[in-house]
């Protein structure tokens, strides 16, 4: 067996490190790194299962124009030729690139110094704007520059953290897992801010249900309180004249609670415990900065460590978690529209300096479209080329409809990807294979500011490349030959840790030293190293004054629900799905988390508006309507509903979020306003309900049915439909072969099965009444011996339904762990882990496994007795 390569996990900003041992063509064994600082050998589900996810099913494997197969040659000089003719006949403006924080350091590089040194147009953004560009905006107010001001390291040194906006459980999992490392290790308190109760809430000390939008108004609150306390100290910052007035206006601890709607006492007790913990640490994500005031809010939160000294002292910090695996490295090359490079903004030195070392004969002078306008400029037909990298934005952006429409009719879109077809390369003209994880080679930087190697564990598959490669031969082919004469990701290396150097006297933090002579041997053999060292730990910050600023900030607009909008919209992010589900979604393991997407509502909201539990329901808003499968929820606030973002018209009839929130943004950052849009809900009755299972390698296509999801299972494929009207269609969907079928027309149910050579090939099971056989038995039959008896669909004898599955490492069902809770009389996460194995791999499922305790205590202990 070949020897593990070290690298990092493709997902989340935390940025665990990998061993990754190749064991076959494409096939992959994946460990945690004991050595990496951010994870010290753990992975959560979505890491430990990358291995699934390394197959060349779907892949996009040559470059395409239009439906043909292309030569690189080919396809390199026509994407140079239609960018250089678009920009001879509309200008620069008139083309842009839309890339991604999935992208490693390297191709971000050479992406933004194309545009911005070459092109000459500042028109290259990123889906970090829809991630974290209210983070950046605010630490550019508050500290010069955007850095983020804590590590890793600052969670197990806290004696409170304060989880904001974030599911860290399911989003930041092993952050989750050190939180309660530390929690177990030093009593560490943990309090969580979010509208839902979520399982990271379920493991705090103290859960705020506030109302969506009033985290200006809990922070000023907090604010306020320390200040009453004697606990702030404003001497060393710059402070707007009106900025203590503006806190202590509305911020005594009734009104606070009021505009939060919590309980004033949940409210005093946060406050206490804030002000009573010098070592404190704020964690903050998208339930922060996806908002109309997101900047605002990130102010509000810095405010309160800045005047309260809590920055720049091991244990203390504000934190501004990063989603993807490369958001940080993207900021550090300038990545967004709106900053120019390694750090430095569009003023005029800048500018000139930055020309100088790139020796760039049309610099880019100013900021250009950020991606909501960005997208709005091509539905104008302002922007008449576009270069799509690495990001799925007819999925993912606001107003997902109106971005289709705009792709469709822009005259030449240019998609990079790594899958062969997803929502937004349906529109390109031409499609360039991508390298993707495990392929490619290159850098990336953690939420903690640690940069670490990504490497290749496989060789490039057809005729991939990595992005640095593709757009440095476009770069050549547009007449940048000399400029972009990059061999590897090395030389790109050193020319990006030399431009952090490049006349910096210290003004900018960011900085890379040693790093611009490394040699291609050193950066073979690179160590994690976090830059920066601890910022602002001797109090002076990279602004005209040297002071850090407070901002005054405004709230969220809370808007009065509206007669014909009665309920706010909330959205975000499975445990075990990755964005668009490119590639999580070809994991077995990672679908059975959550296999369909569902609508979360309240139980008295499901109650006024006749939704029931398991039925489909229409989710409508001013963009567009979506469908979704109920699930009530207590964990949910009266009036708001909670939708996923992953699901697309590749996978599914229906749950595609992207549609249903609002192409509105924050001032400051542009970032949009995901986590609040006013939405109706209404039932959707249907005649049937209906699954597939099916053998086969190739993902089947979606039959016409009004609900059609569909995840991949280990043998194969499961479809879950539901529709009116004639079933007919669904024959469709099986393959030819030896058929066994049941009818009961006065139940109205259908059962079919196809057979090939005495092995299970496909199923259908269909009812008019809703219950169905659990899928699981069924699944664990594909390619099995069978005969006519699988239609009923369960094991001969005993009928085992083991629940939705909870541990995605050891398959371990809900409904075992409730049972083996109650027979077993086990009382805690450990006790569950020795009996079943759940929870004792990667640990993801800890927190539902503590609910499940929690919830199922009583009902043991009452059959005991
Ligand atoms: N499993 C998984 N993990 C991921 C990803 C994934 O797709 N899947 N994506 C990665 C990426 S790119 C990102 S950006 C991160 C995102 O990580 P998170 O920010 O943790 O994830 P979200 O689910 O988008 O939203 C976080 C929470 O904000 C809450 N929220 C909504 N409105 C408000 C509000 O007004 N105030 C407060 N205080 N909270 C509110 C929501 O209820 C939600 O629970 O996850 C990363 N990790
Ligand atoms: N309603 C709503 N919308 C949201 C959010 C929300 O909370 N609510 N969250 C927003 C946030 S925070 C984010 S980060 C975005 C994420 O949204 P997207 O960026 O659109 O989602 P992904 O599925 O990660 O898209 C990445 C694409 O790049 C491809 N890919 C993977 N690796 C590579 C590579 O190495 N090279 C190339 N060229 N391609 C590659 C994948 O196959 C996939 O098609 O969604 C945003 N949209
Ligand atoms: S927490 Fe999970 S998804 Fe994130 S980097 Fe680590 S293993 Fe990957
Ligand atoms: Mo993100």
């Amino acid at each position: 067996m070949a020897a593990p390569v070290r690298t990092t996990c493709a997902y989340c900003g935390v940025g665990c490190g990998i061993l990754a041992t190749r064991t076959g063509e494409r096939s992959v064994a994946i460990q945690g790194d004991p050595d990496h600082p951010a994870n010290r050998g753990r992975l959560c589900s979505k890491g430990t299962h990358l291995g699934e996810t390394v197959g060349l099913e779907g892949r996009l494997l040559t470059p395409m124009i239009g439906d043909k197969a292309a030569s690189w040659d080919k396809a390199l000089d026509l994407v140079a030729r239609r960018f250089r003719e678009t920009i001879a006949r509309h200008g620069p403006n008139s083309v842009a690139f839309y890339v991604s924080g999935q992208l490693l350091t390297e191709d971000y590089y050479v992406a933004n110094k194309l545009m911005k040194g070459f092109i000459g147009s500042a028109n290259i953004d990123t889906n970090s704007r829809l991630c974290m560009s209210s983070a950046v905006a605010g630490h550019l107010r508050a500290f010069g520059e955007d850095v983020v001001p804590a590590a890793y390291d600052d969670l197990d040194a806290a004696d409170l953290i304060v989880l904001v906006g974030s599911n860290t459980a399911w989003c930041h999992p092993i952050v989750y897992q050190r939180i309660m490392a530390a929690r177990e290790a030093r009593d560490t308190r943990l309090v969580v801010i979010d509208p839902r109760r979520t399982e990271t809430a379920e493991g705090a000390d103290l859960h705020l249900a506030i109302r969506p939008g009033s985290d200006v108004a809990l922070m000023n609150g907090l604010l306020a309180h320390c200040r009453r306390e004697g606990l702030t100290d404003d001497g060393q910052l710059d402070v707007p004249d009106d900025f203590w007035d503006a806190i202590a206006r509305d911020g005594d601890l009734w009104s606070t609670a009021r505009t939060c709607d919590v309980p004033p006492a949940d409210l005093n007790r946060f406050f206490e415990l804030f002000a009573a913990t010098p070592r404190t640490v704020t964690v903050f994500s998208q339930g922060i900065n996806q908002s109309l005031r997101g900047t605002d809010q990130v102010n509000a939160i810095l405010n309160v460590h800045l005047a309260t000294g809590r920055i720049g002292k091991p244990g203390a910090a504000p934190f501004s978690i990063t989603g993807q695996p490369n958001a940080m490295g993207g900021r550090e090359v300038g990545g967004l529209a709106t900053t120019l490079a390694a750090h430095m903004d569009f003023a005029p030195d800048n500018v000139a300096r930055v020309g100088r070392f790139w020796a760039a004969p049309s610099m880019a002078t100013k900021p250009g479209l950020k991606a909501v306008d960005l997208f709005r400029a091509v539905d104008e037909g302002r922007i008449k080329a576009l270069w799509i990298m690495a990001t799925n934005p007819a999925v993912s952006m606001p107003d997902a409809t109106r971005v289709r429409d705009a792709l469709a009719a822009c005259p030449f879109v240019v998609v990079s990807d790594v899958v062969a077809r997803t929502d937004t390369s349906d529109h390109a003209h031409v499609r360039l294979p991508a390298a993707g994880w495990g392929e490619k080679d290159g850098t990336v930087t953690n939420s903690d500011r640690t940069i670490s190697r990504q490497r290749a564990v496989l060789p490039l598959p057809g005729d991939a490349k990595p992005d640095w490669w593709i757009v440095s031969q476009v770069a050549r082919r547009m007449g940048w030959a000399s400029h972009f004469a990059y061999d590897r990701p090395a030389d790109i290396w050193r020319e990006h840790a030399r431009l952090s150097l490049y006349q910096n006297g210290g003004e900018r933090l960011f900085a890379l030293p040693g790093h611009a002579g490394t040699s291609n041997a050193g950066y073979d053999a690179m160590t994690p190293f976090r830059w920066g060292g601890t910022p602002f730990a001797d109090g002076r910050y990279p602004t005209p004054t040297g002071r850090a600023r407070l901002v005054t900030p405004q709230p969220a607009p809370i808007a009065a629900p509206l007669k014909q909008w009665p309920m706010t919209l909330n959205t975000g992010r499975y445990r075990d799905q990755w964005h668009t589900m490119t590639r999580t979604g070809l994991s077995p393991k990672l679908a059975r988390h959550r296999d369909e997407p569902l609508v979360e509502v309240h139980p008295s909201d499901a109650d006024a508006l006749g939704l029931v539990d398991g039925g489909l329901a229409r989710v409508a808003t001013p963009q567009g309507a979506s469908l979704y499968r109920v699930a009530l929820s207590e964990g949910q606030r009266v009036g708001e509903l909670f939708v996923p973002i992953h699901w697309t018209d590749h996978v599914a009839k229906g749950g595609r979020t992207g549609l249903l929130s609002r192409p509105l943004v924050d001032p400051h950052s542009g970032q949009p306003g995901f986590k609040a849009t006013p939405a109706a809900i209404t039932s959707v009755a249907t005649e049937w309900r209906a699954f597939a299972i099916l053998r086969t390698s190739a993902p089947p296509p979606l039959p016409d049915a009004l609900w059609a999801t569909r995840v991949a299972v280990p043998a194969g494929w499961m479809i879950e439909l539901a529709g009116n009207g004639d079933p007919a269609a669904l024959q469709a969907l099986l393959p030819s072969g030896e058929r066994v079928e049941a009818q009961d027309r006065a139940r109205g149910t259908w059962r079919a099965a196809v057979l090939e050579q005495g092995r299970l090939a496909a199923c259908l099971f269909l009812a008019r009444d809703g219950s169905l056989p659990p899928r699981d038995w069924l699944i664990r039959q594909l390619g099995e011996a069978a005969g006519p008896a699988v239609l009923a669909g369960r094991a001969p004898g005993a009928a085992v339904d083991r629940g939705p599955i909870v541990c995605a490492c050891f398959d371990v069902g809900m409904k075992t762990i409730v049972a083996a809770i109650a027979e077993q009389r086990l009382t805690d996460v450990a006790a569950i882990g020795k009996a079943l194995g759940a929870g004792t791999n990667c640990g993801s499922c800890r927190p539902a496994l503590a609910r499940l305790v929690t919830d199922h205590q009583e009902i043991a202990d009452a059959a005991v007795r």
